[in-house]
């Protein structure tokens, strides 16, 4: 009877651990992001003439999918890699109300702080639907 009665005790114990740590994982905390631009066509590269005479320059977000748990303080470091004076991008995520600028060869900050729990997609203005990605944000309960 004792020996059963401690194994309910460890069998709780592992289960307060657990729980204990799954809440310690969404934490609200600041959380720095690196992102930087992708060029995926660009017609500096003679290698992608075709796919540019077909589909124009294409350009991306990598990683283009960023998840932060609810309360946290999201600072994204956003570096625009191309070069080209006619080479700017915006990272316009509308959901937070941010339409920010990335000159040629910049990097660009933004913060804000994750209170809105779901899928917010963010692209940039010159070069959607193509040049997008998706903001998740895990809901705190
Ligand atoms: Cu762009």
């Amino acid at each position: 009877m004792r020996k059963l009665h401690f194994r309910f005790m460890l069998a709780g114990a592992v289960l307060a651990a657990g729980l204990l740590g799954a809440t310690a994982a969404f934490a609200a905390t600041t959380r720095n992001i690196y992102i930087q631009t992708v060029t995926w066509a660009s017609k500096d590269n003679p290698a992608q003439r075709r796919v540019v005479a077909k589909f124009g320059e294409v350009y991306g977000f990598a990683p283009s999918t960023i998840t932060v748990n609810q309360g946290d303080h999201v600072v994204l470091h956003i570096r625009n890699l191309e070069g080209g004076g006619d080479d700017g991008h915006t990272f316009t995520l509308p959901g937070y109300g941010i339409n920010k600028s990335l000159p040629p060869l910049s990097t660009e900050t933004v913060s804000f702080t994750a209170d809105k729990a779901g899928v917010f997609p963010f692209h940039c203005e010159f070069h959607k639907p193509w040049m997008s990605g998706e903001l998740v944000v895990r809901p705190s309960k």
